[in-house]
């Protein structure tokens, strides 16, 4: 099996006193949580676009990445090789999931019909492959962004010729997920949003993405497959505004247009920082609705305004994490895609392993940690004894509607001014630390 990765074998749990920088100090997959094991709770996927595709080059300069399997064509046979390589990393990472765009896997020909006949070729392979390793598909999407016909966006592109092709590519993409027997396929609004108002008419344009979705509820369900639909909200990058900017604008535009019940959210970190949110605001939201369904993980830079897309290192912030995602119930069937990318200085295949590795060993922490916090069961239980005065009195009253404006003043003129608890943040930021 060691054809590309050489230097490395499978990866193997080593434990916290481990100095092995190809050990995991804390991903021991069998090890039960809440129980669950960490596999099952954790569900990691690699993303195609990223781990394979993306040769790092950045707006100043070339690319750095070295893919010494890559023979740098677009032909199929090229694309049947990185899938080999592909599959040899997850197998030794013990990742069980990937996540990838129909471009992502194979060529675009000159002509969709090609292009189709290509993909179902490369994943003709990727179905021996994934029975050959053991792995799985998350989820699959088509990328409705890169070719410059895709340029005023698909499903909201001013031409109607244009989304008639973004309907054929999706609905191949869909089939071709449902092949490879996907978990989940995932809509992001690559361009679908607007660089000026002065051209753009936004409602016809939101109507249309509506329309395209309600088409591929459509399909699914023609063609069979069960697989979660996710919506992966962004606000800017690469428009100046994307229509599915935040997880609440999401869930707006869903609920507007009679969408919610088919769809669920990919939340990824990098995302909810550029729309000024915390990513566990965003997960709070999309959980708040019944929708959380997937997570991109990876992290910004705060002192950078853009689309980074590094790897989760921060425990802090994994901790926060788990404790959104415990307390929703779980991610099943959606699980914690990296969808990130390796600095332009780390351009050795090797470093794909570092980064994953850091990536899976972060949220492992990131689980026990939140599990710790959760059994020991005080911050549960400030929040809960927070809301206490709506748990019986006038607050369950109110609860109920059992009273309205005219009992409400009533009960005020009645009653003394209501008295205040503390908020304690510094208390539990300090009880948050006790675990870290
Ligand atoms: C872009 C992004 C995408 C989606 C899939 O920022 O996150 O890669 O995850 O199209
Ligand atoms: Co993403």
């Amino acid at each position: 099996m060691s054809e590309y990765f050489t230097q490395v074998g499978a990866i193997r749990y080593e434990g916290p006193e481990s100095r092995d920088p190809f050990a995991f100090k804390h991903y021991n997959r069998e090890d039960v949580v809440e129980g669950k094991t960490m596999a099952e709770h954790l569900r990691f996927a690699s993303c195609y676009w990223h781990t394979m595709r993306n040769e790092l080059s950045d707006p100043f300069g070339p690319v750095t990445a070295r893919m010494p399997w890559d023979d740098g064509s677009t032909t199929v046979e090229n694309a049947k090789v990185r899938a080999r390589v592909f599959f040899e990393f997850l197998a030794k990472c013990g990742i069980d999931y990937y996540c990838f765009h129909d471009r992502d896997i194979a060529p675009e020909g000159a002509s969709l019909a090609e292009s189709d006949r290509m993909l179902d070729e490369v994943v003709e392979e990727f179905a021996r492959l994934q029975d050959e390793h053991g792995r799985k598909l998350l989820w699959g999407t088509a990328c409705l962004f890169a070719h410059p016909r895709y340029a005023h966006g698909a499903a909201t592109s001013c031409e109607a010729g244009v989304f008639a092709y973004a309907a054929g590519q999706v609905k191949k993409a869909l089939e071709v997920t449902h092949r490879l027997g996907g978990e989940g396929y995932v809509f992001w609004g690559g361009r679908e949003g607007y660089s000026t108002l002065l051209n753009t008419d936004m409602k016809r344009e939101l109507d249309h993405l509506a329309a395209f979705l309600h088409m591929a509820v459509e399909h699914k369900k023609r063609i069979g497959f069960a697989g979660q639909f996710y919506i992966e909200p962004k606000p800017k990058e690469p428009t100046k505004h994307q229509y599915d900017s935040d997880a609440a604008a999401c869930l707006n535009f869903l609920r507007e247009y009679d969408l919610l019940e088919h769809f669920k959210l990919n939340i990824e970190t990098n995302h909810a920082t550029l729309a000024g949110h915390s990513v566990e605001h965003e997960l709070e939201v999309a959980a708040a609705a019944g929708a959380l369904g997937s997570i991109d993980a990876n992290r910004g830079d705060e002192l950078l305004g853009w689309d980074t897309d590094q790897f989760p290192t921060d425990i802090y912030q994994t901790t926060k994490v788990m404790l959104s995602v415990l307390s929703a119930g779980g991610l099943a069937p959606g699980g914690l895609n990296f969808d990130a990318k390796r600095r332009r200085e780390s351009f050795e295949p090797v470093d794909l392993i570092h980064a994953h590795v850091g990536g899976m060993d972060a949220f492992a922490r990131g689980l026990k940690i939140a599990a710790a916090i959760r059994a020991d069961g005080r911050l549960e239980q400030f929040r809960k004894q927070r809301y206490a005065s709506w748990d019986s009195g006038i607050g369950a009253q109110i609860e109920s509607g059992a009273v309205g404006f005219e009992e409400l003043a009533a009960h005020a003129a009645a009653h003394p001014e209501p008295e205040l608890a503390s908020g304690r943040q510094e208390m539990l930021e300090n009880l948050i630390n006790e675990f870290i």
